[in-house]
Protein backbone atom coordinates (compact mmCIF):
# COMPACT_ATOMS: atom_id res chain seq x y z
CA UNK A 1 0.00 0.00 0.00
CA UNK A 2 1.37 3.16 -0.89
CA UNK A 3 -0.42 5.94 1.40
CA UNK A 4 1.41 8.86 -1.16
CA UNK A 5 -0.39 7.71 -4.25
CA UNK A 6 -3.47 6.60 -2.33
CA UNK A 7 -3.82 10.17 -0.85
CA UNK A 8 -3.39 11.69 -4.08
CA UNK A 9 -5.83 9.44 -5.77
CA UNK A 10 -8.47 10.53 -3.24
CA UNK A 11 -7.41 14.04 -4.11
CA UNK A 12 -8.15 14.03 -7.61
CA UNK A 13 -11.02 11.64 -7.99
CA UNK A 14 -13.06 12.51 -3.90
CA UNK A 15 -12.76 8.88 -3.40
CA UNK A 16 -10.19 6.27 -3.30
CA UNK A 17 -11.18 2.46 -3.27
CA UNK A 18 -8.24 -0.08 -1.14
CA UNK A 19 -9.39 -3.84 -2.00
CA UNK A 20 -8.45 -5.88 0.59
CA UNK A 21 -7.25 -3.63 3.22
CA UNK A 22 -9.03 -5.38 5.91
CA UNK A 23 -8.50 -9.89 7.26
CA UNK A 24 -11.47 -11.89 5.77
CA UNK A 25 -11.54 -13.48 8.81
CA UNK A 26 -12.22 -9.40 10.73
CA UNK A 27 -14.64 -9.00 8.28
CA UNK A 28 -16.38 -12.21 9.04
CA UNK A 29 -16.40 -11.96 12.45
CA UNK A 30 -17.91 -8.16 12.37
CA UNK A 31 -20.66 -8.72 9.27
CA UNK A 32 -21.69 -11.55 11.75
CA UNK A 33 -21.98 -9.04 15.12
CA UNK A 34 -24.29 -6.49 12.82
CA UNK A 35 -26.41 -9.35 11.19
CA UNK A 36 -26.89 -10.43 15.23
CA UNK A 37 -27.92 -6.60 16.15
CA UNK A 38 -30.31 -5.94 12.88
CA UNK A 39 -32.04 -9.74 13.31
CA UNK A 40 -34.93 -10.08 10.44
CA UNK A 41 -36.79 -6.43 10.07
CA UNK A 42 -34.98 -3.32 11.92
CA UNK A 43 -37.70 -0.47 12.34
CA UNK A 44 -37.04 2.93 10.44
CA UNK A 45 -36.51 5.60 12.86
CA UNK A 46 -36.98 8.24 10.00
CA UNK A 47 -40.43 10.06 10.11
CA UNK A 48 -42.51 9.47 6.80
CA UNK A 49 -41.71 13.10 5.01
CA UNK A 50 -37.68 11.97 4.84
CA UNK A 51 -38.65 8.75 3.49
CA UNK A 52 -40.96 9.76 0.74
CA UNK A 53 -39.13 12.91 -0.14
CA UNK A 54 -35.24 11.31 0.13
CA UNK A 55 -35.27 8.12 -1.17
CA UNK A 56 -33.16 7.01 1.40
CA UNK A 57 -34.06 4.09 3.39
CA UNK A 58 -31.35 3.00 5.95
CA UNK A 59 -31.22 2.13 9.74
CA UNK A 60 -28.46 3.28 11.41
CA UNK A 61 -26.55 1.87 14.34
CA UNK A 62 -23.89 3.19 16.99
CA UNK A 63 -22.71 0.09 17.98
CA UNK A 64 -19.91 2.26 20.07
CA UNK A 65 -22.20 4.28 21.68
CA UNK A 66 -24.20 1.39 23.18
CA UNK A 67 -20.21 0.14 24.66
CA UNK A 68 -19.89 -2.41 21.65
CA UNK A 69 -16.31 -2.85 21.46
CA UNK A 70 -16.09 -5.11 18.37
CA UNK A 71 -15.24 -2.26 16.01
CA UNK A 72 -12.01 -0.76 17.74
CA UNK A 73 -9.79 -2.93 16.19
CA UNK A 74 -10.63 -1.06 12.73
CA UNK A 75 -10.82 2.12 14.07
CA UNK A 76 -7.03 1.67 15.63
CA UNK A 77 -5.68 -0.47 13.03
CA UNK A 78 -2.20 1.86 12.21
CA UNK A 79 -2.56 1.85 8.25
CA UNK A 80 -6.15 2.82 8.56
CA UNK A 81 -4.88 5.28 11.08
CA UNK A 82 -2.24 6.41 8.74
CA UNK A 83 -4.24 6.56 5.37
CA UNK A 84 -6.72 8.54 7.20
CA UNK A 85 -3.83 10.95 8.19
CA UNK A 86 -2.58 11.36 4.93
CA UNK A 87 -5.44 12.65 3.83
CA UNK A 88 -6.87 14.44 6.68
CA UNK A 89 -3.85 16.18 7.62
CA UNK A 90 -2.59 16.44 11.39
CA UNK A 91 -4.72 17.20 13.67
CA UNK A 92 -7.61 15.18 12.35
CA UNK A 93 -10.43 13.69 14.33
CA UNK A 94 -12.36 10.67 14.29
CA UNK A 95 -16.20 11.85 14.54
CA UNK A 96 -18.21 8.36 15.00
CA UNK A 97 -18.81 4.40 13.66
CA UNK A 98 -21.83 4.26 12.03
CA UNK A 99 -23.61 0.88 10.44
CA UNK A 100 -25.79 1.60 7.91
CA UNK A 101 -28.26 -0.99 7.35
CA UNK A 102 -31.30 -1.28 4.36
CA UNK A 103 -33.44 -4.46 3.59
CA UNK A 104 -34.97 -5.74 0.64
CA UNK A 105 -37.42 -3.47 -1.50
CA UNK A 106 -35.63 -0.47 -0.36
CA UNK A 107 -34.24 2.49 -2.11
CA UNK A 108 -30.69 2.52 -1.01
CA UNK A 109 -29.76 6.24 -0.87
CA UNK A 110 -30.52 9.13 -3.15
CA UNK A 111 -27.73 10.99 -4.34
CA UNK A 112 -26.28 13.38 -1.79
CA UNK A 113 -23.66 15.04 0.34
CA UNK A 114 -22.86 14.61 3.55
CA UNK A 115 -22.75 17.83 3.96
CA UNK A 116 -22.89 21.52 2.22
CA UNK A 117 -20.47 21.95 0.05
CA UNK A 118 -20.24 26.28 0.27
CA UNK A 119 -16.97 26.00 2.76
CA UNK A 120 -14.74 23.35 0.73
CA UNK A 121 -12.82 23.06 3.98
CA UNK A 122 -15.39 22.04 5.93
CA UNK A 123 -16.17 18.54 5.08
CA UNK A 124 -16.67 14.95 6.70
CA UNK A 125 -14.50 12.24 5.79
CA UNK A 126 -16.26 8.12 5.27
CA UNK A 127 -14.23 5.53 5.84
CA UNK A 128 -16.29 2.80 4.51
CA UNK A 129 -15.55 -0.86 5.49
CA UNK A 130 -17.43 -3.65 3.72
CA UNK A 131 -17.96 -6.95 5.40
CA UNK A 132 -19.12 -8.58 2.47
CA UNK A 133 -19.27 -8.66 -1.09
CA UNK A 134 -21.42 -5.36 -2.69
CA UNK A 135 -22.83 -8.02 -5.77
CA UNK A 136 -25.40 -7.03 -8.88
CA UNK A 137 -27.67 -9.67 -7.47
CA UNK A 138 -28.07 -7.74 -4.28
CA UNK A 139 -27.60 -4.41 -5.44
CA UNK A 140 -26.87 -1.93 -3.10
CA UNK A 141 -23.88 -0.54 -5.10
CA UNK A 142 -22.12 2.60 -3.97
CA UNK A 143 -21.82 5.25 -6.88
CA UNK A 144 -20.12 8.15 -7.34
CA UNK A 145 -18.80 11.39 -9.65
CA UNK A 146 -15.75 11.47 -9.49
CA UNK A 147 -13.94 14.84 -9.17
CA UNK A 148 -17.02 15.99 -8.26
CA UNK A 149 -16.04 17.11 -4.20
CA UNK A 150 -14.54 20.13 -6.27
CA UNK A 151 -17.89 20.93 -7.90
CA UNK A 152 -19.60 22.81 -5.81
CA UNK A 153 -23.29 21.61 -5.50
CA UNK A 154 -24.75 18.43 -6.41
CA UNK A 155 -26.63 19.86 -9.24
CA UNK A 156 -30.87 20.16 -8.13
CA UNK A 157 -33.19 17.44 -10.24
CA UNK A 158 -33.94 13.79 -9.93
CA UNK A 159 -32.93 12.57 -6.84
CA UNK A 160 -32.22 8.90 -8.26
CA UNK A 161 -31.46 10.10 -11.97
CA UNK A 162 -28.12 9.02 -13.75
CA UNK A 163 -25.20 11.10 -14.00
CA UNK A 164 -22.86 10.68 -17.04
CA UNK A 165 -19.78 10.34 -15.74
CA UNK A 166 -20.80 8.37 -12.67
CA UNK A 167 -18.82 4.92 -11.82
CA UNK A 168 -20.26 2.05 -9.90
CA UNK A 169 -18.21 0.51 -6.95
CA UNK A 170 -18.85 -3.11 -6.46
CA UNK A 171 -17.04 -3.20 -2.91
CA UNK A 172 -15.85 -6.69 -1.92
CA UNK A 173 -15.24 -8.25 1.59
CA UNK A 174 -12.58 -6.24 3.28
CA UNK A 175 -12.93 -3.39 0.58
CA UNK A 176 -12.28 0.04 2.10
CA UNK A 177 -13.43 3.17 0.30
CA UNK A 178 -12.73 6.32 1.44
CA UNK A 179 -15.03 9.06 0.06
CA UNK A 180 -15.18 13.25 0.67
CA UNK A 181 -17.78 14.13 2.26
CA UNK A 182 -18.60 16.20 -0.56
CA UNK A 183 -18.37 13.70 -3.38
CA UNK A 184 -21.41 13.61 -5.30
CA UNK A 185 -22.58 9.52 -4.18
CA UNK A 186 -25.90 7.46 -3.51
CA UNK A 187 -26.19 4.14 -3.12
CA UNK A 188 -28.39 1.87 -5.76
CA UNK A 189 -31.76 -0.15 -4.68
CA UNK A 190 -31.45 -3.36 -2.32
CA UNK A 191 -33.24 -6.48 -4.57
CA UNK A 192 -31.43 -8.97 -2.31
CA UNK A 193 -32.19 -9.98 1.02
CA UNK A 194 -30.08 -6.67 2.72
CA UNK A 195 -27.55 -4.60 2.71
CA UNK A 196 -25.24 -2.75 5.30
CA UNK A 197 -22.03 -1.08 5.46
CA UNK A 198 -20.10 0.27 8.44
CA UNK A 199 -18.49 3.98 8.23
CA UNK A 200 -15.90 5.49 10.24
CA UNK A 201 -16.69 9.17 10.06
CA UNK A 202 -13.78 11.38 10.60
CA UNK A 203 -13.14 15.34 9.66
CA UNK A 204 -10.53 17.55 9.65
CA UNK A 205 -8.86 19.11 12.84
CA UNK A 206 -11.52 22.27 13.34
CA UNK A 207 -14.67 20.46 12.05
CA UNK A 208 -17.73 21.09 14.19
CA UNK A 209 -19.16 17.56 15.35
CA UNK A 210 -22.68 18.36 13.62
CA UNK A 211 -20.86 18.97 10.57
CA UNK A 212 -23.12 16.40 8.66
CA UNK A 213 -26.42 17.81 10.11
CA UNK A 214 -27.47 19.32 6.92
CA UNK A 215 -27.43 16.61 3.79
CA UNK A 216 -27.95 18.20 0.66
CA UNK A 217 -29.91 15.99 -2.13
CA UNK A 218 -31.21 16.85 -5.55
CA UNK A 219 -34.73 17.96 -4.44
CA UNK A 220 -33.85 19.74 -1.18
CA UNK A 221 -31.43 20.17 2.15
CA UNK A 222 -32.24 18.10 5.02
CA UNK A 223 -31.46 18.66 8.31
CA UNK A 224 -31.71 15.54 10.36
CA UNK A 225 -31.89 17.44 14.16
CA UNK A 226 -35.12 18.78 13.92
CA UNK A 227 -36.61 16.18 11.00
CA UNK A 228 -36.87 19.47 8.75
CA UNK A 229 -36.68 20.42 5.14
CA UNK A 230 -34.92 23.48 4.94
CA UNK A 231 -34.51 23.89 1.62
CA UNK A 232 -36.93 23.11 -1.43
CA UNK A 233 -34.67 22.49 -4.99
CA UNK A 234 -36.01 22.67 -8.40
CA UNK A 235 -33.95 22.20 -11.29
CA UNK A 236 -33.40 25.40 -12.80
O1 LIG B 1 -23.02 2.80 2.26
C1 LIG B 1 -22.38 3.33 1.35
O2 LIG B 1 -21.78 2.65 0.49
C2 LIG B 1 -22.34 4.83 1.24
C3 LIG B 1 -22.96 5.46 2.43
C4 LIG B 1 -22.99 6.96 2.48
O3 LIG B 1 -23.62 7.63 1.75
C5 LIG B 1 -22.21 7.63 3.53
O4 LIG B 1 -21.54 6.93 4.27
O5 LIG B 1 -22.25 8.86 3.63
FE1 LIG C 1 -23.35 9.78 2.21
Amino acid sequence: MNIGELAKTFDRDGYVVVEDFFASELMDRIDGVIRGYYGDSPDFWHNDEFLEKSYTEVVPWFPQREGNRDFDVIEQDERFQALSEAILGEGWTAQYCMVMFSKQGTSGQAWHQDCPPEDPARHNLNRLVYTSDIVDEIGGQTVVVPGSHKQGELPAGDPVGEFEDQVVLRPKKGTLVILHGHTWHRVLPITGPYRFSTNFRAAPAGTPDDVTDVCVYRNMRYRFSDSSVIEEREPR
